[in-house]
This record gives structure tokens, C-alpha cells and sequence, in this order.
């Protein structure tokens, strides 16, 4: 069993995505949650198959399903299909969410939709105060795909809570539809993206340069 498991992981490293596979009638075991937290820290794209679901009557189903959002909670990015071997149902959509989450791990994002998105999600639910002041979120712009990351600038964000940073990557998740794939958050204080690509400076108005600098004098 350990030689396999240690196969398991190899696979987990070499695959563009993983298919986790889990049997509902044994329901969630050591094995699985163990399995799932690596494949949680590989940052792979991830389509969970839960199998023998013809052989469970509605409330068992209830039961199984909550037991999979209690013990498997931190996979709530996966792509999820329950499916009967047996008789085939729902197996034939499987290589189309496969072939979903892979594409939203590779996806590129905007730097002006992501500071809208950014915009709206702290509107909804402000940061929290720290050493006084409100935690300043300015801008957010892609730092890395597969998995995708999302780089946050503000002021004070070493004091952001792990709390708050959920939230946020839980409304990415959300809003940006990346069903299948991982997402991370990272945020870092000072840095404004507009300033740092030259290029993309130049495309802004004389007016949105002003604005922008502003902020940046601010935030010193
Ligand atoms: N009811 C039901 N039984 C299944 C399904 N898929 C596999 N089985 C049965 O489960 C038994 C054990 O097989 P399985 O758990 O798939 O494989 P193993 O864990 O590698 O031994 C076999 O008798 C299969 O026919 C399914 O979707 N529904
Ligand atoms: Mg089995």
C-alpha cells in the first residue's frame, strides 16, 4: 500500500489534471483525505468522481454528500460529478470537465478586470482595520497561471487575515467561473502594477496617470 500511494503521488506530479476517484459507499477514507491534501499543495487542476451513487437511496446520498463538504471542504475548487460505473451515468461528461479545468488553470486575466473584481468583493466586505486604519486593496493583477495566481497591492497587507484572504479567493473563484481549478492569493504592500510595466503606463490617459501617481504618493 505505501508503494502505492507513493505511485499516486508521482501521478499527482506528472498530470496536467487529477481525477480523484472515491467510492460512495465506503464513503471518505484516511486514504482519501490524505491523497486530497496533496493533491490540495500540488496545485493541480482536480475533477472529483464520486463512484456507486446508483446503489444509495436519497437520504444516504444527503449523508454522503455532507460528509464530503465536512472531511473534503478544502477541495470546494474541484470540478465534482457523481457517476455509476455500473450504469454509465454521468461517466461520459467526465473528459469535457476535464478538459474545463484545465483550460481555467491556463487562463489569462486582465489586470483592469481583476481590480474591478478586486474593487467590487471589498465593497461587498471591507477588510478589517490594523494598527488603526482600514487595510488599503488597490490593484490586482495575474501573477502566474496553472494554477492561477492573483496578486493583491495595497497598504498594510501583511495584516490582511487568513479569513479575509478565503473570502477573497473564494469570490475570485467564483466570479472568474474557474470551476476545477486552484487559486491562489498573495498580497503585497506598496508596488502599483500600472507603474511597474512601462508599457502599460503609456496606454493610460494623462488624466488616469495623474490619478494613479496620486494613489501611489498616498500610499508612502
Ligand atoms: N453499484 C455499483 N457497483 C459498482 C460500481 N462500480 C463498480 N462497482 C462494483 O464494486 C465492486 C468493487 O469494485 P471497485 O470498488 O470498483 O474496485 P476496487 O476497489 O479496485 O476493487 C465490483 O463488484 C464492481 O462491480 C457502480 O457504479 N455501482
Ligand atoms: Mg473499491
Amino acid at each position: 500500500e505505501k508503494f502505492s500511494v507513493v505511485k499516486t503521488l508521482q501521478a499527482i506530479e506528472e498530470s496536467n489534471v487529477v481525477l480523484m476517484l472515491l467510492d460512495a459507499q465506503q464513503g471518505v477514507t484516511e486514504q482519501d483525505t490524505h491523497l486530497a491534501g496533496h493533491v490540495l499543495d500540488s496545485g493541480r487542476a482536480l475533477v472529483m468522481v464520486v463512484n456507486k451513487w446508483d446503489g444509495l437511496t436519497p437520504p444516504q446520498r444527503e449523508k454522503v454528500k455532507e460528509e464530503l463538504k465536512r472531511r473534503l471542504y478544502f477541495l470546494d475548487f474541484a470540478s465534482w460529478h457523481f457517476v455509476s460505473a455500473l450504469h454509465g451515468s454521468g461517466v461520459g461528461l467526465l473528459l469535457k470537465n476535464v478538459q474545463h479545468a484545465y483550460a481555467n488553470a491556463v487562463r489569462d486575466f486582465k489586470t483592469n478586470r481583476l481590480t474591478e473584481i478586486l474593487e467590487s468583493i471589498v465593497t461587498e466586505h471591507q477588510p478589517p482595520m490594523a494598527r488603526g486604519r482600514r487595510i488599503k486593496l488597490r490593484y490586482a493583477h495575474q501573477g502566474g497561471k496553472n494554477p492561477p495566481r492573483i496578486i493583491i497591492h495595497g497598504k498594510q497587507t501583511d495584516a490582511v487575515p487568513a479569513s479575509y484572504r478565503r473570502y477573497m479567493a473564494k469570490r475570485f473563484h467564483k466570479v472568474l467561473q474557474l470551476s476545477g481549478t486552484p487559486l491562489r492569493v498573495e498580497f503585497r504592500t506598496g508596488g502599483n502594477p500600472f507603474k511597474e510595466k512601462g508599457k502599460r503606463s503609456s496606454k493610460l490617459t494623462p488624466g488616469q496617470k495623474y490619478r494613479l501617481n496620486k494613489k501611489g504618493e498616498r500610499s508612502r
